[in-house]
């Protein structure tokens, strides 16, 4: 039979007692924290969401919106197809190149005036013959035909009209003979057959030879197709630079290396890259420099000799860029370069500034090298081919305020 002793009886009566107490304490304490807790926003994990209170389901909602993609229904569709109907479209601003290429007459404006009003003085009014022909070789000379050329054609004109003294008959006889002489001058252009055309661009500093380059990347990029530019100018700093932000402008791919380095190897990837392309042109810029320093014009030989080992017949034409404000020093720069380099032709730059364009015919006259292009401005557009005939009748009619000739008016 159990029998408990009386002391572990009481031992059993007072543990029970005291874990009444403690478990009565605990309920108590529980019951007194629950009651100064705030509610929960956070549900239980295992709450139902039709049981959480309003906000938080929102809060839920936002946050698993955003990192969601959108099912394929319900992208919304183009903006241009929903967007209300736009507004009239602003006038696209005018690219700066973008003027019509009339600007002869008003490049040769200055030369015009300063022309026309001497020999229109020379030829009217009761004058003797010999006055006549003095003013018009004085007229001549200040357009700068140079001395030289003057005279020549003074004395064809007096040997073609004998005493015949009519202006009217002066004037078309100086016309004719300065036609002539323009005329004499010119020759095809070269034909590269299926090759690109491989131009060299040459000249004194500051002439207008990269600016010459760049209008006829322009050209020749509207005309025949893809062209080449050689940024063979590797002397000037910033000249490569320069040369860069003109065939941005015109969309005309450049082949360069680092400034310092050989002209004659840019100028020879550059038709090599033509070929391998099959590219229509290459335009070589060269840089800048004195006719009378022989290293240099040494350096264009090597340039030339280079290129037409790789393509031969290259450079197919190398043109003179001269400032048409150089006056009779053209000549000189004319003949120097020429002695290094077959010259087959100039570009007359800055036309437009100058009232001495009558270098042209005295090139002509004693170069025997054709005027190519006549540079008229600083824009892309800037540039006209030059056509003797046309040159010729806008230097004498289009001052008379009553003629216009051709495009060349202005
Ligand atoms: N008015 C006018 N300015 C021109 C014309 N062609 C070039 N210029 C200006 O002449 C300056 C010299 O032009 P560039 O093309 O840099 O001359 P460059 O011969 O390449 O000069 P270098 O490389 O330093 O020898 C620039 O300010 C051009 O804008 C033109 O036909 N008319
Ligand atoms: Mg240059």
């Amino acid at each position: 039979m159990l029998s408990l002793d009386i002391n572990t009886v009481i031992i059993i009566a007072i543990a029970l007692v005291v874990g009444g107490v403690l478990a009565f304490v605990g309920v108590l304490i529980q019951w007194s924290l629950r009651k100064a807790r705030p509610p929960a926003k956070e549900p239980a994990p295992e709450m139902p969401a039709a049981a959480q209170p309003p906000e938080v389901r929102a809060e839920e909602k936002l946050y698993e919106e955003v990192p969601e993609a959108a099912p394929a229904a319900e992208i919304p569709p183009p903006i241009e197809a929903v967007a209300p109907p736009p507004a009239p479209p602003e006038p696209a601003p005018k690219p700066r190149e973008a003027k019509p290429p009339v600007r002869i007459g008003v490049g040769l404006r200055k030369t015009r005036e300063n022309f026309l009003g001497r020999i229109k003085a020379a030829i009217t009014g009761s004058k003797k013959t010999d006055e006549i022909y003095e003013g018009l070789e004085e007229a001549l000379i200040a357009a700068d035909v140079g001395v030289d050329a003057s005279m020549k054609i003074v004395e064809a004109v007096r040997a073609k009209l004998g005493s015949d003294s009519r202006p009217d008959v002066i004037r078309d006889a100086l016309k004719a003979e300065i036609a002539r002489i323009l005329d004499a001058a010119y020759r095809a252009p070269a034909d590269p057959g299926d090759s690109p055309l491989v131009v060299m661009m040459v000249g004194v500093n500051g002439v207008g030879k990269t600016t010459t380059v760049a209008k006829l990347a322009a050209k020749f990029k509207a005309d025949l197709g893809s062209v080449i530019v050689a940024a063979a100018d590797t002397f000037r700093a910033a000249a490569i630079e320069q040369l860069q932000v003109w065939c941005d402008r015109v969309g005309a791919e450049m082949i360069k290396q680092s400034q310092g380095s050989d002209p004659a190897a840019v100028a020879f990837d550059a038709v090599r890259a033509a070929v391998a392309r099959k590219a229509r042109a290459v335009l070589i810029d060269t840089a800048g420099r004195l006719q009378t320093k022989v290293n240099l014009m040494e350096e264009l030989k090597k340039i030339a000799r280079v290129v037409g080992r790789e393509l031969p017949g290259a450079p197919h034409e190398t043109w003179l860029v001269l400032d048409a404000n150089t006056g009779q020093n053209a000549l000189s720069q004319a003949k120097l370069f020429g002695d290094s380099v077959p010259l087959t032709g100039v570009v007359l730059a800055k036309l437009d500034s100058t009232a001495k364009g009558g270098v042209v015919i005295a090139i002509a006259e004693r170069l025997k090298v054709p005027v190519r292009f006549v540079g008229l401005g600083e824009g892309l557009g800037d540039l006209r081919e030059f056509d003797p005939r046309e040159f010729v009748e806008a230097l004498f009619e289009a001052g008379d305020g009553e003629k216009t000739s051709g495009s060349y008016a202005a």
